[in-house]
């Protein structure tokens, strides 16, 4: 009886003692045991390693307890639950994050000392959680956390891939991709549960059969996986929410092929049954080109069918009639790459439960909302017909279905326009027949929206025009966000105690618009001073990681102007070195007189390319190439260094960022859907040199073009000139550098020789030459403002003051109001 599980329960938890306790001496004991009985290493020896093994696990623990409570008060409220799929999360670290949201920061750092252990040194001995290639999986973990701080009901869903973003390696400059094994050491961070796991479908043939008089479909399945959970909490901050992030591994399925082991074979059965093992193995690094790949398609559709069978298996618990799907369940598509969630809810609500299928596409509709994080169309995913007529057959119908029904509403909306009904068509017929992804997403979604604001307006009147004039009140605007705990709690812990101690309060962490109140001081001398210390001790750190990494020595009193992020061409990291080629090469020529006036300069980039990406590869090496001339060059001296930081990750961007005096952001406009690295510098005081471009387009609305420096083409004026295309005037002295490179003046001539063409002439695509003197310009304006340190610390302290729009709270309340129709379910304290 349920009187009797009462009492039972309360037994336990008084032979649990109550809950954890967070005091520095409970703490220690607890870090002890887990020393002897997790790590079963002696008490009295244990390395920094063994230590943060334990630690993390002692912090688990309480991850634990509080996401159990957290659980079972959802499951009592029943509210309505988001369920946030993505194909990639990139966590980064999480013990500090964990330690600070759990609010016990300076009691661990008391237990370990007290231990012999410092805790920065054992926050450094976790690898990074790398799942994901760069700013939309980077934005999936800003928003677990966003999701959690505010009370929200949702999950996440993902995959557990065994090798996460390749490292990134240099040799002589060039860049080899290693694997990240990143499971070899453990993972604290993740509850495996061998319960909780379903079958995945495969290939087969699909069948009729009839039952009651009536037809229906039958999919026969040719191979038969197992998906297992692994459970990541997220603790959120200031409160004792913690919800999940449920990522799936694959496993051979006992069902699977009893046959063989029977007929003989054993050995060869074995070896197929671990080959399932493979779906989640591996994160395709290729960020938005991944077409047609088999096995990149198995694992969208491994992820999508575990994570539906687990939705609906919650839903039902509790829940009879499916009508009511749509009132409890939201889906978030994050991009295309879930989007056969589409036809596998239509599949089981069809096929398996038995609706018709206007009920079934009226509750899938209702359900489904679709982010988009591109402008690129070759982002836009398409699947070969072939493919997933034999991966999957019924799905393939099922979305036939979906697009008959969709060309039929449309013939009688807008009558026989064969062209526009083509382009808008889910199947796209050509050389090879496909699936346009985006196509079935926004027809089948209640809600698409872009990143920031010229992203949707750019969805609205360019990709997806068509779409946009059938359904305007589909399209919303949701501009990204960070997580200030992260990015400036975590990672800038002295600049968080400046802000606290200035505004007075640490409800900031909490309620970003708060960061606003520094305004009020932003020309107050003594927070200059102290804003100044903590800038400069920032830029220590990045300092001796430069001097670690590469050996070379820089002065602090130089300007630190960075850039990092993948290497694309739209993004223009050849601009930034093109700029740089530029500064030596004037300075070479300078008289000694006028040296004195330069502004010192260390330039720092950091980013991995697809190993497919050959332009971007090319970047890098002759990023190395340049910088090898120019830091062994004595007659330069301080005033110019370049530095390529390796392997670019999560916690490198946590170090590098906060040390960063300018930082750029210099994609041709109209490319960059926001930027989120960006809104991670503004927090934290570093000043932007940026194109009107994505999210900078609001942060220039928030902190005044006076506060940042601004060049380039806008976006309407970018068609122009690409029009216009040889007959642009190029600067003479960009056409100097180009020159200087493909002459061999920086070794590596032939292999240049194809980068160089990219920039010249007609070829020029992403307008480096159209913008390069409006660039040179806003540089200059920022050696100007430097030399200025008053002026440079008030429109430091303005960025920070003005970056609360750009919290991922703020998206995150936008997207539960006016996307998902989900409220809070705060857990009791
Ligand atoms: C990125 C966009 O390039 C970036 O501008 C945006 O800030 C970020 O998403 C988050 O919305 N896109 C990707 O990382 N990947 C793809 C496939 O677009």
């Amino acid at each position: 009886s349920s009187l009797d599980r009462t009492a039972k329960a309360e037994r336990m938890f008084e032979l649990m003692d109550g809950f954890l306790k967070n005091d520095p001496v409970s703490l220690q004991k607890d870090i002890l045991d887990h020393v002897e009985y997790t790590v079963a290493r002696s008490r009295f020896s244990f390395d920094d390693f063994e230590a943060y093994q334990a630690l993390s696990h002692c912090i688990r623990d309480r991850l634990i307890e509080r996401w159990h409570d957290t659980q079972i008060h959802f499951k009592r409220k029943d509210p309505k639950r988001v369920y946030f799929l993505s194909l990639e999360y990139l966590m980064g670290r999480s013990l500090s994050n964990s330690i600070i949201n759990l609010g016990i920061r300076d009691q661990c750092a008391d237990a370990l000392s007290q231990l012999g252990f410092e805790f920065e040194v054992l926050a450094e001995q976790e690898g990074d959680a790398a799942l994901g290639n760069g700013g939309l999986a980077r934005l999936s973990a800003c928003q677990m956390d966003s999701l959690a701080t505010m009370d929200f009901p949702a999950w996440g869903y993902g995959l557990r891939y065994q090798y996460g973003l390749f490292r990134q390696v240099i040799l002589d400059g060039f860049q080899h991709e290693q694997p990240d094994y990143w499971l070899n050491f453990g993972n604290p961070w993740e509850i495996e549960r061998v319960h909780v796991t379903y079958p995945v479908k495969f290939y087969g043939t699909v069948e009729e059969d009839i039952s009651n008089g009536e037809k229906y479909k039958v999919w026969i399945p040719g191979e038969m996986v197992e998906a297992v959970a692994y459970d990541n909490p997220i603790p959120g901050y200031g409160t004792r929410n913690t919800i999940t992030l449920r990522l799936w591994a694959a496993k051979p399925s006992n069902q699977h092929d009893m046959e063989a082991y029977n007929t003989g074979d054993y050995i060869d059965a074995v070896v197929t049954r671990q080959r399932a093992e493979t779906i989640s193995s591996i994160l395709y690094p290729d960020d938005r080109s991944h077409q047609g790949k088999e096995l990149r398609l198995k694992q969208q559709y491994f992820f999508v069918s575990a994570s539906l069978q687990d939705i609906i298996r919650r839903f039902k618990d509790g829940h009879k009639d499916l009508n009511q799907f749509p009132d409890k369940v939201a889906l978030q598509l994050n991009d295309t790459h879930p989007a056969l969630a589409i036809p596998e809810v239509m599949r089981i609500l069809v096929d398996e439960e038995r609706l018709g299928w206007n009920e079934a596409f009226d509750i899938t509709c209702k359900i489904f909302s679709f982010t988009t994080h591109t402008v690129l169309a070759e982002a836009l995913e398409k699947i070969p017909v072939d493919l997933l007529e034999s991966l999957l057959p019924r799905h393939l119908q099922i979305i036939y279905d979906i697009n008959s029904h969709f060309m039929e509403e449309l013939k009688r909306r807008i009558g026989l326009d064969y062209n526009r009904l083509s382009r808008m068509s889910i199947v796209e017929e050509g050389a090879v027949k496909s699936i346009r992804m985006a196509n079935l997403s926004i027809f089948c979604s209640h809600t698409v929206n872009g990143v920031s604001r010229l992203h949707s307006e750019l969805l609205q009147t360019r990709v997806f025009k068509d779409f946009y004039e059938m359904w305007p009140e589909k399209f919303q605007c949701k501009t990204n966000g960070v997580t200030q705990r992260r990015w400036i709690v975590v990672s800038n812990p002295s600049l968080c105690a400046l802000i606290s101690k200035w505004l007075g309060t640490e409800s900031w962490i909490r309620d970003i618009d708060l960061l606003m109140g520094l305004r009020e001081y932003a020309a107050d001398i003594s927070l200059h001073q102290e804003w100044q210390m903590v800038r400069k001790i920032n830029k220590m750190r990045l300092a001796e990681y430069i001097e670690a990494t590469s050996g070379l020595k820089v002065s602090l009193d130089a300007m630190f102007d960075v850039q990092i992020k993948r290497i694309h061409e739209y993004k223009r990291q050849l601009l930034n070195i093109i700029g740089i080629i530029h500064r030596y090469d004037c300075i070479k020529n300078m008289a000694k007189d006028d040296r004195k006036k330069v502004v010192p300069r260390i330039c720092i980039i950091g980013g991995k390319a697809a190993p497919g990406y050959e332009m971007a590869k090319k970047i890098i090496k002759l990023c190395h190439a340049v910088a090898e001339k120019i830091n062994n060059d004595s007659d330069i001296g301080d005033l110019l260094k370049l530095v390529f930081i390796p392997d670019y990750n999560v916690s490198v961007a946590e170090m590098i960022i906060p040390g960063a005096d300018l930082s750029q952001h210099i994609s041709t406009a109209g490319h960059e859907a926001s930027g989120t690295g960006c809104m991670k510098f503004l927090m934290n005081g570093c000043l932007l040199l940026a194109t009107a471009d994505g999210s900078t387009v609001e942060i220039i609305e928030e902190i005044g073009e006076d506060n940042m420096f601004l060049f380039g083409a806008k976006v309407h004026e970018v068609a122009t000139l690409r029009e216009k295309g040889s007959t642009i005037k190029v600067p003479l002295q960009f056409a100097r550098v180009v020159r200087m490179v493909r002459d061999g003046y920086f070794g590596f001539q032939d292999y240049f020789q194809s980068l160089c063409d990219t920039v010249e002439g007609s070829n020029d695509y992403y307008l480096l030459g159209a913008d390069f003197e409006s660039y040179l310009e806003a540089q200059a304006a920022a050696d100007k403002a430097f030399v200025d340190q008053k002026k440079w610390t008030q429109m430091s302290i303005l960025s920070t003051a003005g970056s609360g729009r750009f919290s991922s709270d703020r998206t995150i309340q936008d997207y539960a109001e006016q996307t998902w129709g989900i409220e809070p379910c705060r857990c009791p304290l």
